[in-house]
């Protein structure tokens, strides 16, 4: 009897080892297109095109390889509203020919519970694998949290760079002779004329994908995002020639202007691979070894490189890790107890008029992508300072990125974004006034907000907002070190100070609760 694989559409990767398990000659693949993860949150257009598209592309690639592989298109009668009730109509159509089912343990938790109840629900031997693909394993990091007072990613990231011997040097040293070297990488770009930022390989859809934009827009008419222009790699070697080209392009100003943002420059020097990784195109451990070439090349300096391999070795995995420690737990935690709702201007752009939110939502909706700054700082930044309930921030999060998928996106937001987590991520929420966005951006000079002014109807809104986050949440953030300063200054507000952040925060949040800036998504 054969064993039916199941593949997740997420564990698109040609090394995925549930491979080392398949004969070719007598067991089959499933991979299925479903409603229920298609529709779980309302998944921006661009994203679920590329999903689909890079599903049956990977589906293709296998058949091509020789594997026996069933794909199951969404809208086929086959195509059940979940995972478990299209396997189960497989299995009865196949008359359970199969002696085992074989899959690769789900990313998310939800997915995983799922999987795991395959066994009873259908009637079949169940293997589930470990996934590979990550380089610390889910009782690897349980074993390196159990022994810390405090989950430090600088910490994490130092043990990962000694584990897989990156940037390390004969005498098992840091190459340079630092382990971070984030303090050089925090130029603006506010000078456009300055520089000129290389053009995007971009990859012209093939019939598959096509075929798939015209199903998304059909069945996801009310989804939120422009599906074209579609230029995404969709396979694994388009996706590394998109890789090697920021290698060679951007890499070498990567570090230096990784937190930096520009208007009408979505991309700035960012590798733009999250949703390939994530989907399985692109091996973590393939990258870093490339990555770590071009500094022995001398091609790229290491703070470019350090920084770029501390983001998928240590913010990555990091990530991860805080994820199957804390879920299910996780998913309802609201340490500030943030309930306000999520604002209508998040989904239409043209509803505000703080240009830093028009700008990075405008880009959202082009590109289902913006950067980890304007992700951190600005749409988080404003979410934090609102108050707004952790829960609605996660469920944007999730639809509106490509890269989006919970185990990576949920400790994003809901601990480093939001603090909602009371500090098992970050070490203290990324609270930040208009001043920090002026300064890393050009925002300010086009905004009908004055970022100088704090308060009042004209001020910007994130300088009130701060100090009234500040203020509110002095029970819970004071005793923190890392805003000593800040609680030091509110003491010397005057009364009359704070009487006027809160009348503005109070008329900021009544203009937006009460026009059709909120409430309709
Ligand atoms: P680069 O800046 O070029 O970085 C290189 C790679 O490092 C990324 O591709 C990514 O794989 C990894 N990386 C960098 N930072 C992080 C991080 N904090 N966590 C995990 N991996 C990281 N990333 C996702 O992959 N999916 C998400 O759903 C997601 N949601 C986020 C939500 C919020 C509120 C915030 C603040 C961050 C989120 N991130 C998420 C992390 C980060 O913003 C994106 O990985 C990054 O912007 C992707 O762009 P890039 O590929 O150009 O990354
Ligand atoms: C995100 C997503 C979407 C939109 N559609 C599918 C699908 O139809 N079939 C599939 O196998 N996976 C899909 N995914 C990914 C899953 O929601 C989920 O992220 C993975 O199964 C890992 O938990
Ligand atoms: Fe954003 Fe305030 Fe600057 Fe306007 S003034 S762009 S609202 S930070």
């Amino acid at each position: 009897m054969s064993k039916l694989a199941v593949i997740l559409g997420d564990q698109l990767s040609h090394n995925l080892n549930i491979f080392d398990h398949l004969d070719k000659d007598q067991d089959e693949i499933l991979m299925m297109e479903v409603m229920d993860e298609a529709s779980y949150v309302k998944h921006h257009k661009k994203k679920l095109a590329f999903i689909f598209s890079c599903m049956r592309h990977f589906a293709e690639e296998l058949q091509s390889k020789g594997y026996k592989l069933s794909y199951i298109k969404l809208q086929s009668l086959e195509s059940k509203t979940s995972f478990t009730e299209t396997l189960k109509g497989f299995l009865t159509k196949s008359k359970s020919k199969y002696s085992q089912i074989i899959s690769v343990e789900a990313s998310e938790y939800r997915v995983l519970e799922m999987q795991q109840s395959w066994q009873e629900d259908l009637g079949c031997e169940l293997e589930i694998l470990e996934d590979n693909r990550f380089i610390c394993s889910k009782a690897e990091f349980k074993e390196w949290a159990e022994s810390k007072k405090s989950l430090l990613m600088e910490n994490f990231y130092r043990e990962m760079r000694k584990k897989t011997d990156t940037l390390i040097d004969i005498k098992g040293k840091p190459v340079g002779g630092k382990w971070n070297y984030d303090h050089d990488n925090r130029e603006t770009l506010n000078n456009k004329s300055k520089i000129s930022i290389p053009e995007r390989m971009e990859i012209a859809p093939d019939e598959i994908t096509k075929e798939v934009i015209n199903m998304v827009q059909e069945a996801f008419p009310d989804n939120f995002g422009d599906i074209e222009p579609f230029t995404w790699a969709v396979d694994a070697n388009s996706a590394l020639k998109i890789f090697k080209n920021f290698l060679e392009d951007f890499l070498p100003n990567f570090g230096k202007y990784q937190d930096a943002m520009i208007e009408g420059e979505a991309f700035l020097y960012h590798s733009l691979i999250s949703h390939y990784i994530n989907i399985g195109l692109l091996n973590p451990r393939e990258l870093i070894k490339l990555a770590e070439s071009e500094y022995m090349a001398g091609r790229a300096a290491i703070n470019a490189v350090e920084g770029f391999i501390r983001q998928i070795l240590g913010w990555r995995e990091f990530v991860r890790g805080i994820y199957w420690l804390f879920m299910p737990e996780y998913l309802d935690m609201n340490a500030l107890e943030a309930h306000n709702a999520l604002p209508d201007f998040y989904w239409e752009p043209e509803l505000t008029e703080m240009n830093c939110i028009k700008q990075v939502v405008t880009q959202t909706k082009e590109n289902a992508y913006s950067h980890h700054i304007q992700r951190l700082m600005i749409t988080g930044n404003l979410a934090l300072l609102m108050g707004i309930d952790p829960k609605q921030v996660h469920d944007w999060y999730l639809s509106v990125y490509a890269d989006a998928y919970e185990w990576v996106e949920l400790p994003n937001t809901l601990g480093m974004a939001l603090y909602a987590d009371s500090g098992k991520l970050a070490t203290k929420p990324y609270a930040a006034s208009g001043a920090y966005i002026n300064k890393m951006s050009n925002y300010c000079k086009n905004c009908k907000y004055k970022v100088t002014e704090k308060t009042g109807e004209t001020a910007c809104p994130f300088n009130y907002l701060y100090w009234d986050f500040i203020d509110r949440n002095k029970e819970t953030l004071s005793s923190n070190m890392r805003l000593r300063f800040a609680y030091k200054n509110l003491e010397n507000f005057s009364e009359e100070k704070i009487l006027d952040i809160h009348d503005s925060t109070k008329n900021f949040l009544e203009k937006v609760y009460s026009s059709s800036l909120s409430g309709k998504h």
